[in-house]
């Protein structure tokens, strides 16, 4: 096929789309969806071993296990598995893991990461109080949160998984708990981003994506489903508009210039790591945070622990030198949450394997993810300050300071 050829795709669901090819590797390549299909029929999320059961979180720990025993769920969280279990609990946040990680470059691996960010953890047991110590509010407590553990995988067949994952993340938002996904390949945003659209509408989502890559190439290669391209098939599948997503972090050799134009072209918002060593991470955050008020009535959060430097993420599957602080991460995850409020995260790329052995990717995976449940905690409580810290979390000087300043 010649470059720029039109394509009419008809689908499924009966829509057609035209999509511009600038593939090059000739006759022959395999056809591919360019948009994921529509409706919730056999979504996975279900409990076929327990008949009978009355709907609703159970617990599967004995009261005062500690994170490092028993049967291990997110923060000891107790479990849902249908919709009907989270409707019952009136479930707010939802953590949820996809263990697929057919569709990377570089290292493997990210399959076993919903596993280790589970079991890294040394606190746990929900029932007991764990506030925020620098903000002095408990998620734990404030809100009704459970496991709903994984979604099903096709193994070996890309697309019959993402129609599972877009299904069992659908099945989710459709019972307005806010799903924290955790990955995974960064190839799952595609599908975990249009369930998210599927239900609040095309286009009225948007998308703060840290990551050290843009994540935006074409193909990769002759594939369009990898971890090189989700927020280019968001775009171009119209679920998430390229202005409704405010990029922070990239940096390293990848993608080249014909890339970025395209980025430019469809209006993303991109801060290269490049901007954040000349300006400051706080003022780009400031920027981002902005940006994301400005762009979107409902914001998604898609967190590449790659963003994170491999000095405090190692494992990963396309480490890649000089990026933010693990400090940087933690405050911009609480803060997109608390500020601008979110429907949804996805948290993608940690690879265990490749971890030290203090498991500190997988560790800071898993605050990042606390840091996201007590900013939708502070949220409800109405605490938006930029930046709030609790005045007795910042020592007797400055909390002397700031409560003059208060009075
Ligand atoms: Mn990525």
């Amino acid at each position: 096929m010649s470059e720029n050829d039109a394509h009419d795709h008809t689908h499924e669901d009966g829509h057609t789309h035209d999509h511009d090819h600038h593939h090059d590797w000739g006759e022959g390549y395999w056809p591919q969806p360019l948009r994921l299909g529509k409706g919730l029929a056999e979504h996975g999320a279900v409990d076929l071993l327990n008949e009978n059961r009355k709907p609703g979180p159970f617990y599967v720990n004995r009261k005062g296990e500690g994170g490092f025993s028993g049967i291990q769920t997110f923060g000891k969280l107790p479990v849902c598995l249908t919709p009907e279990d989270l409707i019952a609990g009136k479930i707010d946040v939802a953590v949820c893991g996809v263990p697929w990680d057919a569709t990377a470059t570089g290292r493997s691996g990210t399959n076993h990461g919903p596993m280790y960010i589970r079991q890294c953890d040394y606190v746990g047991n929900s029932r007991n109080a764990m506030p925020h110590l620098d903000v002095r509010v408990d998620a734990f407590t404030d809100l009704n949160m459970c496991d709903f553990g994984d979604s099903p995988i096709r193994v070996g067949n890309t697309y019959e998984t993402f129609e599972q994952i877009r299904k069992f993340v659908g099945a989710i938002v459709e019972t307005k708990a806010i799903p924290i996904i955790i990955g995974g390949d960064h190839s799952i945003t595609w599908p975990c981003a249009t369930a998210v659209a599927d239900y609040y509408g095309y286009g009225k989502v948007g998308i703060v994506h840290f990551d050290a890559h843009a994540d935006t190439g074409d193909d990769m290669p002759g594939s369009l489903a990898s971890h090189g391209t989700p927020m280019r098939k968001l775009i171009e599948s119209g679920a998430v508009p390229g202005k409704n997503f405010v990029q922070v972090g990239l940096r390293g050799y990848w993608p080249d210039q014909p890339v970025i134009d395209w980025m430019k072209e469809n209006q993303m918002r991109t801060h290269f790591m490049a901007e954040i060593n000349h300006r400051g991470f706080d003022k780009v955050l400031e920027q981002a945070v902005d940006e994301a008020l400005d762009q979107a009535d409902h914001l998604y959060i898609s967190l590449d622990i790659d963003v994170v430097d491999p000095a405090y993420a190692p494992g990963t599957g396309t480490p890649e030198p000089g990026g933010i602080t693990s400090v940087n991460i933690l405050t911009a995850i609480r803060r997109l949450a608390a500020e601008v409020g979110i429907v949804a995260m996805d948290l993608v790329e940690v690879s265990p394997p490749y971890d030290d052995k203090g498991e500190i990717t997988s560790l800071l995976a898993n605050r990042a993810i606390r840091e996201a449940m007590t900013g939708i905690a502070m949220r409800r409580r109405g605490i938006t300050d930029p930046n709030y810290v609790h005045p007795d979390a910042l020592g007797p000087g400055v909390s002397r300071a700031l409560r003059s300043t208060n009075d």
